[in-house]
């Protein structure tokens, strides 16, 4: 498909989260029909413009809802799921068994092309001092990042076995605004993450293709040469950030936010006292 065409119908999920608030306006003009999808009931803000919208109640973990869900859609942003670490039964249902049913509907309906919100989350044991490319061996850092592995791999098979093409994206940190000192290194803001999604789902044949979702900040630690063929050229910088993070006091050298590029995630869990309250 050339850059200037729409797509029919491209279903958005998780619709109704941060990303998906940004990106519901953002991917309008790519598209007919965009339709946006959560398990929550979504709420168009009065200054949103419901033109070419449709909007679609779905719980990711019911594969018939799924299968409909994505009847007469030819292109899928995948943003729906729990988005932090949890029990991992939280993370089962949402994120392992949705994106097994958003790939299995995509097959059945024959959709060619996903964009699947990975996270730096599923190479969140590499150390900061670490730079890596895509191709370095995955190390998730807790059971939401196996999470996003197993969906990179999802959609490595069924672009192998049935021709579903999708671009990982690995998402660094994509908010307002730079939080804390590790955010310098993995911020995107939503302006380049719109533009990488354009990318991602205009690209022609980009098979399964993972690539890292950062802003053009002073120091990365990701590298993209292998997903060059997207042309995705971020604009915006953490550097205008800088001052107000510095301000912030210095975590400890020993401090997980300091040592490892998934920061906080990979101390979180393991959740057996959660888990033993609730069974
Ligand atoms: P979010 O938590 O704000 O949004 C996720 C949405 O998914 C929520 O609206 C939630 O209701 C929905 N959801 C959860 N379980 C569901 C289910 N079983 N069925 C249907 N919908 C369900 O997260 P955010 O920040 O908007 O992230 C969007 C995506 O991008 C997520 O997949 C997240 O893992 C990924 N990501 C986000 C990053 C960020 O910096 N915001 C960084 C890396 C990855
Ligand atoms: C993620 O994967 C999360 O979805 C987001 O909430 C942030 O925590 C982000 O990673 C991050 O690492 O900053």
């Amino acid at each position: 498909m050339g850059s200037n065409n729409l797509f029919n119908r491209i279903l958005l999920t998780g619709a109704a989260g941060g990303l998906g608030t940004a990106l519901r306006q953002t991917l309008k003009p790519y598209a007919s029909i965009l339709r946006l999808s959560d398990i929550v009931p979504l709420k168009m803000g009065s200054d949103e413009n419901a033109d070419g919208i449709e909007t679609v109640v779905c719980d990711l973990a019911n594969k018939k809802a799924v299968y409909d869900l994505v009847s007469g859609c030819d292109a899928i942003v995948h943003m729906g799921g729990v988005s932090v670490e949890r029990p991992f039964e939280e993370v089962l249902q949402a994120n392992i068994m949705g994106v097994f049913h958003i790939y299995e509907a995509a097959r059945r309906h024959g959709v060619k092309r996903i964009v699947f919100a990975s996270s730096n989350h599923a190479i969140g044991f590499y150390k900061q001092t670490d730079k890596i490319d895509t191709r370095a061996a995955r190390r998730p850092d807790g059971y939401y990042g196996l999470s996003k592995a197993y969906g990179e791999e999802t959609a490595s098979f069924y672009h192998d076995r049935y021709g579903v093409e999708t671009v990982s994206i690995r998402i660094g940190s994509c908010f307002p605004v730079v939080k804390d000192r590790r955010m310098m290194h993995t911020w995107i803001s939503a302006r380049d993450l719109t533009e990488l999604i354009r990318c991602a789902l205009y690209t022609p044949q980009v098979g399964h293709t993972i690539i890292y979702g950062v802003s053009n900040n002073k120091e990365v630690w990701w590298d993209n040469r292998y997903a060059s063929k997207l042309n995705f050229i971020a604009r915006d910088s953490s550097e205008i950030f800088r001052t107000q993070v510095e301000q912030q006091p210095e975590p400890a050298d020993t401090d997980p936010v300091s040592v490892y590029q998934g920061g906080a995630f990979t101390a979180e869990g393991p959740f057996e006292e959660n888990q033993a309250s609730k069974s």
